[in-house]
């Protein structure tokens, strides 16, 4: 299954120019109802899950166009929350030198990119990219992506109406030239540009499947212990698929070591593991909401007892 990327600010970190509630509205809402489209689409595929990329250039070879719009914008939404920080600061380097050597200046950069925006007819995407060595500044319709083009995009703005009406109403063009002024992520497009010149561009978080077969063995055991302890260093949200598959993960260990209710083989936990996944469970178990605790993230959704919460001994 796709994953919903979680963003890497909090909601409100790009206020005033897209307030919280436009954060909140865009990406857990329309942003989450593509992927959950896509999830739907593919839930009857057999075999191992594919890449969002892999699945894009598949549908558009396959002329499934509500698979290819839901998944396109899938990944243009996800990309799109890595093109922009409120943490601005403007292009240095090589990329501050190729926009000077095509565009004169930074300013003649930023006139073309919001005025292509501006102009761009009905929803979509306003892109800088880098197309055989040249940088290029274009627009696509809808959910238009640059996946299935030989382009590599530095930065995308959303042009769709639920991108800025909520904060600048039909005043789009002043959205694009604050968008740029202050929450364009020229660090992550420098790095999208020295890819382009050679290396590996930004790729979608990878599928994850959420079923966690039962653990069979000690090899298997290792490896559900190894991927729980990834996952306590950092509690996925409470109703995303990591945080389902983290339950998942529980559960299975639970069975493995069994929960003193059975006759059951009893294997160990590691010591250092034990009393973390035991409290990762408990929280889990009682649903608390505390907004204090490290494990809040992790309540929500289908609480229910679970064997790793049983007091211990
Ligand atoms: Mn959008």
């Amino acid at each position: 299954m796709i994953p919903l990327p979680d963003l890497s600010y909090p909601y409100d970190a790009l206020a005033p120019v897209v307030s919280e509630a436009t954060m909140r509205l865009h990406h857990d809402k329309h942003h989450a109802k593509y992927v959950d489209v896509v999830n739907t689409l593919i839930a009857d595929d057999r075999g191992s899950p594919v890449s969002l990329e892999a699945l894009i250039r598949r549908a558009a070879l396959a002329g499934d166009r509500k698979l290819f719009n839901n998944a396109a914008q899938a990944w243009n939404h996800a990309f799109f929350w890595r093109c922009m920080t409120p943490n601005h600061a403007p292009p240095t380097g090589a990329l501050r030198d190729a926009i000077i050597t095509q565009f004169g200046d930074l300013e003649g950069l930023r006139s073309a990119f919001v005025a292509e925006g501006a102009s761009h007819f009905g929803s979509g995407w306003v892109w800088l990219a880098v197309e055989q060595g040249k940088l290029k500044i274009f627009s696509t319709h809808d959910a238009d992506t640059l996946v299935t083009r030989d382009l590599t995009p530095l930065l995308v703005c959303d042009v769709w109406e639920h991108a800025y009406y909520l904060d600048h109403k039909s005043d789009r063009a002043g959205f694009l030239g604050a968008w740029w002024d202050r929450l364009a992520n020229w660090s992550f497009a420098q790095g999208q540009f020295a890819a382009a010149g050679g290396g590996t561009p930004w790729r979608h978080p990878e599928p994850i499947d959420i079923d966690v077969p039962q653990i069979a063995d000690h090899g298997a055991f290792e490896r559900a212990l190894a991927e729980a302890t990834a996952l306590l260093d950092r509690p996925p949200a409470a109703g995303s698929l990591q945080h389902r598959r983290f339950r998942q993960l529980l559960d299975r260990i639970a069975g493995y070591c069994g929960d003193g209710q059975r006759d059951q083989p009893v294997h160990a936990l590691p010591d250092s593991l034990e009393a973390k996944l035991r409290e990762a469970a408990r929280h889990l178990a009682e649903g608390k909401v505390d907004g204090s605790h490290p494990w809040s993230p992790m309540v929500g959704g289908d609480i229910r007892p679970h064997p790793l919460a049983a007091p211990h001994g």
